[in-house]
């Protein structure tokens, strides 16, 4: 289950700041990368960027250490009755050959199978600055489950990436047993490509696989209630689109609803509900900006029609509820911010949404 994972994830979230977050923090890292848990572990680590406690081993964690390392940190106790904390080596990967490097690259995520307790298989997520693609493995856990086995991974998803920047990070698994992949759009700002709202590219999504089965010349099975599955032009295995870089996200407990941090670029970060099949709107919106641009000679008919300076229309169009056909491209850029939650209908101009919008989920947030 996914969600002390989860809430340990948006706490290192907090603490570290986001990758490609503008002004994410007012007290930058030591620069060596040396990060210390006074008040809980007492512990040094290096660029960790996720803990995650072990299913089959309570208040055992695994801290992500993003040059490579797998740290697991247990609890001691002393013979007069203190506690303390220490920590081993759980895995080391190649990742960057262990090097520390200052971006958004390396190891970046981590995840147990749900039957982590019978199988020892976890997932890794990282991307590997010699070839610049990102790659989900699949690894196992000796019999201890508190130590890699130290046998090759499995390569379940490469992703190659333009930029070396917005990578994604988290990966977890979902009350439905698939897993879930966050990917950035690739990165550079401003999305040049136009990849999150690609459906044919991977980037830029919430991907949903299934590791327990494989499709021919994949590593994993994409599953059947897929909402692209079957859909000309859409890669099957995309489960939300129009993400700019989802460096944390989580399933909530009571609900399973998928929420997700989504760095911003320079207005608004976002922390967005997202549905099955949703667009966040990136790049044409970030949170409540609508930010395209002038149009390009070669630009679609919802490209063309934005006009810098124009007010902003509705943002509702691109709500956490829904579809991916929603008219995201009719909008222009505004020099003022929106008032308050009012921004929507005060200052953007009627719009119909297209035959396909339809609302099917809770408000978003940003
Ligand atoms: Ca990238």
């Amino acid at each position: 289950m996914p969600p002390r994972f989860g809430i340990a994830s948006l706490l290192l979230s907090v603490l570290l700041g986001s990758p490609g977050m503008a002004g994410a923090s007012s007290s930058p890292a030591p620069a060596d990368g040396e990060v210390v848990f006074r008040d809980y572990f007492g512990l040094t680590f290096r660029r960790p960027v996720a803990l995650a406690e072990i299913p089959a081993h309570p208040e055992h964690y695994l801290v992500v250490e993003q040059p490579g390392n797998i740290v697991l940190v247990r609890p001691v106790h002393a013979p007069g009755g203190g506690r303390g904390w220490e920590k081993s080596s759980f895995a080391v990967l190649r990742v960057a050959g262990g090097r520390f490097f200052e971006d958004e690259r390396g190891l970046l995520g981590l995840t147990f199978h749900p039957r982590f307790k019978e199988n020892g298989k976890y997932y890794v997520n990282y991307v590997e600055p010699a070839n610049g693609s990102t790659f989900i493995q699949e690894r196992q856990a000796d019999a201890t489950r508190l130590k890699d086995a130290g046998k090759p991974g499995r390569l379940v998803l490469e992703i190659a990436q333009p930029y070396p920047n917005h990578n994604g990070g988290t990966i977890g698994f979902g009350p439905d047993g698939f897993l879930y992949v966050g990917t950035g759009d690739g990165g550079s700002g401003g999305d040049p490509e136009n990849r999150a709202q690609n459906p044919r590219e991977l980037l830029g999504k919430m991907l949903r696989i299934d590791v327990n089965h494989r499709d021919p010349e994949k590593g994993y099975a994409v599953p059947a209630d897929n909402p692209f599955v079957n859909r000309h032009k859409y890669r099957p295995e995309i489960w939300a689109l129009g993400l700019r870089n989802p460096w944390k996200w989580t399933f909530q407990p009571e609900t399973g609803a998928l929420w997700v941090g989504d760095v911003g670029q320079n207005q608004r970060e976002e922390i967005s509900i997202v549905p099955r099949g949703g667009n966040l709107g990136w790049r044409q919106w970030e949170g409540p900006w609508c930010r395209c641009r002038a149009p390009r000679p070669s630009a679609s008919r919802e490209e063309s029609s934005c006009r810098p300076g124009r007010p902003l229309r509705s943002r509702e169009p691109i709500s956490s509820g829904i579809t991916a056909e929603a008219p995201y491209g009719r909008c222009a850029e505004s020099p003022t911010p929106p008032a308050g939650s009012g921004f929507a209908s005060a200052t953007c101009p009627p719009s119909a949404p297209s035959r396909a919008t339809r609302r099917a989920g809770s408000s978003r947030s940003a």
